[in-house]
């Protein structure tokens, strides 16, 4: 989802012509300093109210849907939906999909950045691994779809900052009678990663102390380990 963008030089350009900053002339007994800042505030207010300027995300993601068929392989199960690079398209995607909390049991969406699909093969995924909030399915009519919202929120702005390299997305389970959340991250060894990102997540979310816990991922080959972190 792209879109034809003036440069912001040119945009600027568009702009002082049309509004005669260009002209040597103009308002010329004032201050520099000060019709500077007064070109600054008008150039910028030109840009927040230009419809067809967009403003890009720091990373481009993407949004997937998963749909439990019992005839189909699990992968075929996981569905690929868009890309979105811009703020205004992840908006666009997020008010035409269904609520969270009105999907079907058996239903998930997940986020990932845009080169890491939502599976563990994946070899960005391979040694990671995710923190988990159990909610029960009292939480629909609650706290499930402001979870998720700002959880997305927090992934597309950035909030994990100098850990954000490590946060890959961040999945969702509608199950009959728990739901789960989880964020999905790599380097699953490393604690000390890991912990500020929980504790930040933990943070975003507005969550108790010991709500969420951190696993590696399980293909099935580690059966029986506890959860390695809590927070
Ligand atoms: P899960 O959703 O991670 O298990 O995987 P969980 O958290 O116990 O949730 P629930 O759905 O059981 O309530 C459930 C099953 O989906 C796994 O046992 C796998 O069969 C399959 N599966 C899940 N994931 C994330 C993957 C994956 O990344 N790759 C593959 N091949 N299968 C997966």
């Amino acid at each position: 989802m792209t879109t034809e963008l003036a440069t912001p030089s040119e945009h600027q350009n568009n702009h002082q012509q049309k509004s005669g900053l260009s002209d040597p002339t103009w308002q010329a007994d004032q201050d520099p300093q000060q019709q500077q800042s007064q070109q600054q505030t008008i150039v910028a207010q030109s840009v927040l109210t230009d419809p067809n300027i967009k403003f890009p995300l720091e990373n481009s993601w993407s949004f997937w849907f998963y749909k439990n068929d019992k005839s189909k392989s699990w992968k075929d199960n996981v569905k690929f939906i868009t890309t979105v690079d811009f703020v205004e398209d992840f908006w666009g995607v997020y008010n035409h999909l269904q609520l969270v909390s009105k999907m079907s049991p058996g239903c998930d969406y997940m986020f990932f950045k845009k080169d890491i699909p939502p599976m563990w093969e994946d070899p960005q995924n391979l040694d990671g691994g995710r923190w988990v909030l159990n909610l029960d399915k009292k939480y629909r009519g609650t706290s499930l779809d402001v979870y998720w919202l700002n959880t997305l929120l927090a992934l597309i702005g950035d909030q994990f900052m100098d850990e954000s390299a490590y946060v890959n997305g961040v999945w969702v389970n509608i199950r009959a009678k728990m739901d789960k959340i989880a964020l999905w991250t790599k380097s699953a060894k490393d604690v000390d990663v890991q912990m500020k990102i929980g504790q930040k997540y933990r943070e975003v979310l507005g969550l108790k102390e010991g709500m969420i816990t951190y696993e590696e991922h399980d293909d099935g080959s580690k059966k029986n380990e506890a959860p390695l972190l809590k927070c």
